[in-house]
């Protein structure tokens, strides 16, 4: 059983893509079964098989602490750690090959809050793997691009998983951005020309040195675009995940 867990910026697609790839394992005729850890949630574009909302609902935990929308969310990030025990009896209870992790919006809820960190190494972290997704919009710089690969090395650091790219929403890019960002992602020779471009008076701090160090992060991995409205890419992702922990074995359909 694998856990895989999308973890991203806020809007970068990760509860879309949770429902793409749900329905795509599917198709195959894998089986997957999803987890949503967003107790704000809103119009899920997939059923959670488990759900946090069921434990903690964020327009309680306002009222009972006085708090708004922003501070329930960090008090509830909180409280996800008192419910692990019970979700993962729960999901034990499931037999199946996958299970698909639907993380909060705001990313830092997950990956600065302690609980996320407990959450993933109670529910196995020998066995889990992070997709971390990149926002197309701020990748299209070089210096958006950059930013988000220091955040995917600072979440790899965290939870020291195996990791992979995920670059979403990849319909929303014209050919040359996409093929931009995929290039800066693989030469950082010409990723370190891009930012000199957009930056010239970062030339001393961003030079190759600083970007090749990030690239034993995992954060130089090639990217994988996807699009989950279009359902393209959700192969590259089944299959990365088989080669990190099957080397590339496929699983036995229904
Ligand atoms: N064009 C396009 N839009 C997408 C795609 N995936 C997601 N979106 C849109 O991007 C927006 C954010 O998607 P979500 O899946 O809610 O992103 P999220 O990371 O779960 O967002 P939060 O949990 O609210 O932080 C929604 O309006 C989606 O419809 C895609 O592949 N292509
Ligand atoms: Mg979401």
């Amino acid at each position: 059983m694998i856990n895989l867990y999308f973890i991203g910026s806020a809007g970068s697609g990760k509860s879309t893509l949770t429902g793409a790839f749900l329905g795509w394992m599917q198709r195959q005729g894998y089986d997957a079964v999803t987890v949503n850890l967003d107790p704000g949630i809103e119009n899920a574009p997939y059923v959670p098989d488990v759900d946090i909302r069921d434990w903690i609902k964020l327009k309680d935990v306002m009222e009972d602490y006085d708090v708004g929308p922003n501070g329930a969310q960090i008090i509830a990030a909180d409280m996800l750690a008192l419910n692990i025990t019970e979700m993962k009896e729960i999901i034990d209870s499931f037999e199946t090959d996958y299970i698909i992790f639907d993380t909060p919006g705001q990313m830092e809820l997950f990956t600065l809050r302690q609980s996320g960190k407990v959450l993933v190494d109670s529910f196995g972290a020998e066995r889990s793997i992070i997709g971390y997704l990149y926002d197309p919009v701020i990748s299209k710089t070089p210096s958006g691009f950059i930013t988000l690969m220091l955040q995917a090395a600072s979440v790899q650091v965290r939870f020291n998983v195996p990791f992979m790219s995920i670059l979403t929403k990849s319909d929303l890019l014209k050919d040359k951005e996409r093929e931009d960002i995929l290039k800066w992602s693989q030469d950082f020779m010409e990723l370190d020309n891009a930012i000199h471009d957009e930056m010239p008076t970062l030339r001393n701090q961003l030079n190759i040195e600083f970007l090749s160090a990030l690239k034993s992060f995992g954060a130089g991995q090639k990217l994988l675009p996807v699009s989950s409205t279009y359902g393209s890419g959700m192969e590259d992702i089944y299959n990365s995940v088989q080669q990190i922990y099957y080397g590339g074995e496929d699983l036995s359909r229904d």
